[in-house]
């Protein structure tokens, strides 16, 4: 039930003291007194629109007179309180373009000049706080919000804005529900089941505090806490709802609050009030509620409640106290809202509306016949005789003027802009509740705002003390992207898990990111990782002993050409040609050598020298053998002609090196080509697999390098020909038998090279082709070298001319 409004009757205080302090000064309306008619609304639109009729018609006539009772002009309306209301009465006052001037009504919808052409405020649209609020979801990141609007034009049309407002933040609206404006138990119930059942913890409520309060009461009861609620102007700092007993429901809301004034010697005024000195039915009744007794000889109910219940009549509740009143209470102990003038906002609206009234008055006293605006008649309106839209004409263009120390402005939507506190219901020591100021929010025209917020001293009621979250759903981790829902709002969506290859780094990532090249996301797909690589390092065991080998095997044979030339003299190394032999263990050395071009990081220098190296040195080693079984084969020959005796006697020695020279030129030139035309370079495999890069050589053009080593392998041929033809020789230690060998041992080693080479994969490749070299090298050093060796190491009796071979001796230079 609806009591005696204390709050309402203080801001009729403020007004009357308003117009006093008006009366008294001399710069505006010198000479002229302002009066004053009350008209209760009621908080009820029937009452407010017969309300407006009332004054139009003065009572009981059906055409406006704008005349007051006592003759003076109508000036001008300053009200009513809520929206609603306010559009109600404004319908009706703006036929007659009657000013209107309100304090807090402050629907959006009444910016519309067409539909309310005279309706002037002295609080900002809703507009604006929708804006602020929006901008403080914004700032604590929350997306998931909840909205309960009280089922006026003031609710209804400030969540609209709101929702407006949060439509570009990527915020959405968990619920919207609105409060009955007729008290229904089972409406608010269903309201509190889904307060109850969302998982938002952040509700907006656009309502004014006698409609909010039956919810709140509900709440209370269904024991709902650990929400965060965003209030609106008209009840954040409402005593009706700040109640130390609603503290676990709503403490440690934010809400917006109209910047607040002071206004000097509003208390005192206050206190002069009682009923034997103004006897109306308003004073008296203000007097039996706040002392709760019954005036004497008045006709003035204890208190009622205008709002029409159910069935549509008028519920009049008499509380007539028994107790009379003395007249001897004393204001002072009065401990309610009437008095209460430490958070004068709306009070000081009402007071800067009367100023604006007085205002537009003083501008239309100020009019000069000479300049007047008006076309008809006399080009001015006099103070005492004037219409109503001459008196709007003055106040609806740009009023611009000072109250108390402030700057007003009132644009042409009849609008201003006043900055706004943002308070924080908090705790004190005492048990009562605090609006701490947490920030502000000022917006000065259409397009400048500014919004502060100073987050430490908020007090978030929940058992972390901690900022809450409200999400739709939890974020999505880095390594995960956003997927949509069908059929949900914007906000609840999907986790989904980056594909290989992609990644995301934040919170709530739209999409993944392919990674770079030569990177590679990690397995949470959160970053990416440099791809590993793969080559055959010398640090690795099996380079490490590849290498070892080889240089193990380039030792052995140093040690023969040590051993070759320390017996240089003896028969068995000057037999057939020791500058071959030598220039043979050294071609042996180089191969083995190229087997450290094979190892390491692949780079273009050492992809085209590997290949080449590897052809030349081969070429040189078979062409170096070849010369030696060419002579052999013509030895062979030998046997039984006298010309091939005579023509490898004259010829032999340079033959064996003209073949030489002839064939590493040929290879020379081949490899030339190969490098010039098509080279080799150094590749980044990363087809075999994703996860890896596999450094190797693309060999360009294989047509170059199989001419390449089919040269070494046509030398390997001849070698293995003549030598095979010249096998059964007795001489020469039976040399040819052993190269014979030799080449057999390199023709397995090769031809098992290719398969096994074909098959394998990055470092293992090269390793294989390490080995082949390793292979081939050992067999012809041990085919050629290491039975001459034993020989003339340790049967040094078989190194005589005779066994080696009469035949033999003579090549000997
Ligand atoms: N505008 C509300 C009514 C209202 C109010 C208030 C009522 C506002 N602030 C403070 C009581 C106390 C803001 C309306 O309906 O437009």
């Amino acid at each position: 039930l609806c009591r005696f409004n204390f709050r309402g009757y203080r801001w009729v205080k403020a007004m009357i003291h308003a117009i006093n302090d008006i009366n008294k000064r001399d710069d505006i309306l010198p000479n002229i007194t302002l009066g004053y008619q009350i008209y209760d609304t009621c908080f009820t639109m029937s009452k407010t629109v017969e309300n407006s009729l009332a004054f139009l018609t003065g009572q009981n006539e059906t055409t406006p007179v704008f005349r007051c009772s006592t003759g003076a002009p109508l000036a001008a309306v300053v009200g009513a309180g809520g929206s609603t209301l306010s559009i109600a009465s404004s319908r009706i006052l703006g036929l007659y373009y009657f000013p209107q001037v309100g304090y807090a009504s402050s629907s959006s919808l009444l910016s519309d000049k067409y539909q309310f052409p005279t309706y002037l405020r002295t609080i900002p649209s809703d507009k604006v706080q929708s804006q602020g609020m929006a901008d403080l979801i914004h700032h604590f990141g929350w997306r998931w919000v909840g909205t309960i609007a009280a089922d006026d034009d003031y609710g209804k049309y400030g969540v609209k804005a709101f929702k407006e407002a949060v439509e570009n933040i990527y915020t959405c609206i968990a619920f919207s529900e609105t409060i009955p404006k007729i008290y229904s138990r089972e409406k608010i119930k269903s309201v509190v089941d889904i307060v109850k059942g969302t998982n938002a913890t952040v509700i907006v409520v656009y309502s004014s505090d006698i409609d909010f309060h039956p919810l709140v009461e509900e709440l209370i009861i269904s024991n709902i806490t650990g929400k965060t609620w965003i209030a609106s102007e008209a009840w954040v700092t409402s005593a009706l709802i700040a109640k130390p007993e609603y503290f676990p429901l709503l403490g440690g809301a934010i809400g917006f609050g109209i910047r607040r004034g002071e206004i000097p010697g509003l208390w005192e005024f206050l206190l002069d009030v009682h009923p034997a000195n103004d006897s109306n039915d308003m004073t008296i009744e203000f007097w039996q509620s706040a002392f709760n007794c019954t005036w004497p000889d008045a006709n003035v109910p204890y208190n009622t409640d205008n709002r029409k219940n159910v069935t549509g009549h008028e519920n009049i509740v008499d509380f007539s106290s028994d107790q009379l009143c003395t007249g001897k209470e004393r204001l002072e102990d009065l401990n309610n809202t009437y008095l209460d003038i430490s958070e004068l906002r709306i009070t000081y609206n009402v007071y800067k509306a009367v100023y604006a009234v007085a205002y537009g008055l003083d501008q239309l006293r100020l009019c000069e016949t000479a300049t007047g605006p008006f076309i008809s008649g006399p080009k001015c309106a006099t103070i005492d005789e004037f219409e109503p839209w001459q008196l709007m004409y003055y106040m609806k263009n740009m009023m611009d003027f000072r109250v108390l120390d402030e700057d007003v402005k009132i644009n042409t939507n009849g609008d201003v802009y006043t900055p706004y506190d943002i308070l924080n219901w908090q705790m004190n020591e005492t048990g009562g509740i605090n609006f701490v100021r947490v920030g502000t929010f000022n917006q000065t025209d259409e397009s400048n705002k500014e919004f502060h917020i100073y987050n430490d001293s908020i007090f978030w009621n929940n058992p972390e003390r901690s900022r809450p979250r409200s999400a739709c759903n939890n974020n999505c981790q880095p390594g995960y992207r956003k997927g949509i829902l069908q059929g949900k709002p914007s906000c609840c969506y999907d986790c989904i898990r980056c594909a290989e290859g992609q990644f995301s780094n934040h919170t709530d990532a739209r999409e993944c990111t392919a990674c770079p090249e030569d990177y590679w996301s990690n397995e949470q797909r959160s970053k990416c990782v440099l791809k590993e690589v793969e080559f055959l390092a010398y640090g690795e065991a099996l380079g490490m002993t590849l290498i070892a080998l080889s240089v193990f095997g380039a030792c052995v044979i140093l040690s023969v050409t040590g051993v070759y030339i320390k017996f240089r003299t003896t028969p068995l190394v000057k037999a057939n040609d020791r500058e071959l032999s030598f220039l043979i263990q050294f071609s042996l050395i180089a191969t083995l050598m190229t087997s450290v071009l094979f190892v390491g990081k692949p780079e273009d220098w050492s992809c085209q020298s590997r290949q080449v190296s590897l052809a030349l040195a081969f070429s040189l080693c078979l062409s170096c053998v070849l010369g030696k079984t060419v002579m052999l084969f013509l030895t062979h020959l030998a046997k039984n002609s006298k010309i091939a005796e005579k023509a490898r006697m004259l010829v032999g020695p340079i033959f064996q090196k003209v073949v030489v020279v002839i064939s590493v030129l040929a290879e020379v030139g081949i490899c030339t080509a190969y490098l010039y035309f098509s080279p080799p370079r150094m590749f980044k495999n990363t087809q075999f697999t994703t996860l890896k890069i596999i450094f190797e050589c693309n060999e360009g053009s294989i047509m170059y390098l199989c001419i390449m080593f089919g040269f070494d392998v046509f030398l390997a041929i001849q070698c293995f020909l003549t030598a095979f033809v010249a096998r059964k020789l007795p001489n020469n230690f039976n040399e040819a038998k052993f190269v014979t060998f030799g080449m057999l041992v390199f023709f397995i080693v090769w031809i098992s090279f290719v398969p096994a080479y074909l098959s394998t994969r990055g470092k293992f490749k090269v390793a294989v082709e390490i080995f082949a070299i390793l292979a081939s090298s050992f067999g012809l050093l041990g085919c050629i070298f290491v039975p001459k060796c034993y020989i003339i190491l340790l049967k040094p009796l078989r190194n005589t001319e005779e066994i080696v071979g009469g035949r033999a001796a003579t090549n000997d230079k």
